[in-house]
C-alpha cells in the first residue's frame, strides 16, 4: 500500500492566528513560532527551579535577582501580582505564555 501523503499544511493568516489564544495556537504554528514557543518554555523551565510546573514567588525573585533586577522586595511582589491574574500563589504556563505574548507584541509595535 502506498504511504499516506499528508496534506499540505495550510498556514493561517495572522489576523485569523491572533484570535486565538497564544497557548492554544501550537497546532497552527510555523516552525518558526514552534521554535519561539519551544525557547520560551526552555525559559520557564529555567525559572521552575523545583520542576512542579508553576514559578512561585521565591523562584521569580530568584529572577528577577539574576537579571540584576534592581528593585525592593515590594516591587517585586507587585509585578509578581500583575502575572498572577488567577491570584493563586504561582505563575502557571498560561500566564508566563500570555506575559511572553505580551512582551513580544509590545516590541513588535514600537
Ligand atoms: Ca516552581
Amino acid at each position: 500500500m502506498a504511504p499516506k501523503i499528508r496534506p499540505p499544511v495550510r498556514i493561517p493568516t495572522r489576523s485569523i492566528v491572533a484570535r486565538i489564544p497564544f497557548y492554544q495556537q501550537k497546532r497552527l504554528c510555523t516552525t518558526a513560532q514552534e521554535q519561539l514557543l519551544e525557547r520560551w518554555m526552555r525559559l520557564f523551565r529555567t525559572f521552575d527551579q523545583d520542576r512542579n510546573g508553576t514559578i512561585d514567588r521565591a523562584e521569580f525573585t530568584t529572577l528577577l535577582t539574576s537579571l540584576e533586577f534592581e528593585g525592593k522586595q515590594s516591587k517585586i511582589d507587585e509585578i509578581f501580582a500583575k502575572l498572577d491574574s488567577d491570584g493563586s500563589g504561582q505563575i502557571d504556563k498560561q500566564e508566563y505564555l500570555k506575559l511572553m505574548q505580551t512582551l513580544t507584541e509590545t516590541e513588535r509595535d514600537d
